[in-house]
């Protein structure tokens, strides 16, 4: 009652922001996302007879506590799916630098799941495997798909019909992804916090989710004709929608930084100087720019030479789930 799951952290071009159910983890819009490739979680679940509880090593180092608690609460759905009362071993490995400002949950429960449920002896098809995931993280629902995935909200109030699918599958198209690490962190906001707070009291929500499916049509029309500046400019200016909402909260929000800013402009100077890059900022302050290959060097270049830049990390689009041999970790 063992197996072994890999899965690839995402970035969202059009983001989830916002829930319409927080138990459930269904959101109040579709959101578009590429995975990637340098960015993955490695986990092996067995189940046994004699635990007595649920274990969970990351990184070899033992969790207690909240993570701890995530771990456990997203097992009980899956023993629940199961019908099979059983404990489990977890063991993670992370290769998702936590400083690179990605999700790790992304990555972490897209693997927990496939391995989990693989583990349990359920046969999911990838649209059950995703519907299970969000139940872990909402955005880790688009880690089951490897290319361009979109996260379906879904109308029913059970989120039976809440789940990703492939847009685009990785061959697709290669764009790169390069992560800016800023030399300093401050989030004193996580995402689930945050979301929960704009949808609560931003007067600008209401009109964030009214320009989601504009958003989304056109990207996608992007995304099929490999239309790079298209698809650049609407995740761009998704991406300000989305942080423009936090400064209307109650208590207003940023997940800025100076060097953010920064980096922002200097995107912008690329573009003047002709070389087709735009950026993507989550729920932290470090950017992302999406950029073609033939300027991977110029671009790390530039990026890497901004006063407060500590590191670029560049990525290709990856690939979904893939299940290892068992022996892979534990
Ligand atoms: C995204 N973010 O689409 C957006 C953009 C952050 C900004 O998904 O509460 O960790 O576990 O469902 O998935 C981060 O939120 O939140 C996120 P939960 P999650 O990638």
């Amino acid at each position: 009652m063992k197996a072994t799951a890999k899965a690839h952290t995402n970035i969202a071009l059009i983001k989830y922001w916002g829930k319409r159910n927080d138990e459930l983890i269904l959101p109040t819009n579709n959101s578009l996302s590429i995975t990637l490739d340098g960015f993955y979680t490695t986990t092996s679940v067995a189940f046994k007879q004699d635990l007595t509880e649920d274990t969970f090593l990351l990184n070899n180092t033992p969790i207690v506590g909240e993570q701890h608690q995530r771990v456990t609460s997203f097992l009980n759905l899956v023993r629940k799916l199961a019908g099979k009362e059983l404990y489990a071993e977890v063991k993670s490995m992370n290769a998702v630098p936590t400083a690179a400002g990605f999700a790790s949950s992304a990555s972490g429960f897209a693997a927990l799941a496939a391995a989990a449920s693989k583990a349990i002896g359920l046969n999911l098809s990838e649209s059950e495997l995703s519907r299970l995931t969000r139940q872990g993280s909402g955005s880790a629902c688009r880690s089951i798909f490897g290319g361009f995935a979109e996260w379906q909200k879904g109308a029913r109030v059970d989120g039976s019909d809440s789940f990703a699918v492939q847009v685009a599958p990785k061959e697709h198209w290669d764009i790169r992804v390069a992560a800016v690490v800023l030399s300093s962190k401050m989030k004193k906001v996580s995402s689930r916090a945050g979301m929960k707070r704009t949808v609560e009291s931003s007067p600008f929500f209401k009109g964030w989710v009214e320009s989601i499916p504009a958003d989304l049509d056109a990207i996608k029309q992007g995304i099929s004709d490999r239309d790079f500046q298209k698809v650049g400019e609407i995740a761009e200016a998704n991406c300000l929608k989305m942080h423009a909402t936090t400064l209307g909260a109650n208590p207003p929000f940023t997940y800025w930084l100076d060097t953010t800013v920064t980096v922002m402009q200097t995107v912008q100077q690329l573009r003047d100087s002709g070389i087709p890059a735009y950026f993507t900022i989550d729920a932290g302050p470090n950017v992302k720019v999406l950029y073609l290959p033939q300027y991977e060097e110029e671009v790390k270049r530039t990026l890497q030479g901004i006063p407060g830049v500590s590191d670029v990390k560049l990525s290709k689009v990856g690939q979904g789930i893939t299940f290892l041999e068992d022996e892979t970790l534990a």
